[in-house]
């Protein structure tokens, strides 16, 4: 049984996910996702090829524990199951999910300080359709030791956090904004 916090999280990532809005998610959205986040890496051909390798790799995962009807397209609740169940299991986290964090911040980290400001944060989520209202109020959060940037560690810990975690009150909830109006 998946918490209630963590099926709000995965409500709120199938959102995003449905890029084309018609209630299922389909290899096209996830293909769609992958070219948002491989156009980060601005020509940087490694990265952008890890980014869509994950995101193929956690489609294939979806498809194969979550498209239980076998239409081809996973549902919403095929979704938020096979999240839990399988996307966030420790053998499929690092190489569907962190795999993807990893290739984004080191495609943004262009001057290669390892961290990310304020605005190259806001700037890379509004390429990514993540509203500058909740990605600003995200930063926040996600930069947990109040520096003024984000590490790729920060960046880490959040997307475990987001995707692992049932705690209400986990700052990496904030990834794509507050969980419970984007809900
Ligand atoms: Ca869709
Ligand atoms: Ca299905
Ligand atoms: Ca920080």
């Amino acid at each position: 049984m998946t918490s209630a916090v963590k099926s709000q999280k995965f409500n709120t990532l199938f959102d995003w996910f449905d890029q084309d809005r018609d209630g299922q998610l389909t290899q096209g959205d996830m293909q769609a996702m992958a070219g948002l986040f491989a156009a980060l890496a601005q020509g940087e051909r490694e990265s952008a090829t890890a980014m869509r390798d994950a995101f193929e790799r956690w489609w294939q995962l979806l498809l194969t524990h979550g498209d239980t009807d076998g239409d081809g397209r996973v549902s919403r609740d095929e979704f938020i199951a096979a999240m839990e169940a399988n996307v966030t299991s420790p053998e499929n986290f690092g190489s569907a999910v962190l795999a993807i964090a990893d290739a984004t911040m080191q495609a943004l980290d262009t001057d290669g300080d390892g961290v990310l400001s304020r605005e190259e944060y806001v700037s890379m989520a509004s390429r990514l359709s993540v509203s500058p209202v909740n990605s600003a109020a995200g930063f926040q959060k996600l930069d947990r030791d109040g520096d003024g940037v984000i590490s790729h560690e920060e960046y880490r810990t959040a997307l475990s956090e987001f995707f692992l975690s049932a705690d209400l009150d986990a700052p990496g909830n904030w990834l794509l904004g507050p969980i419970d109006s984007a809900a």
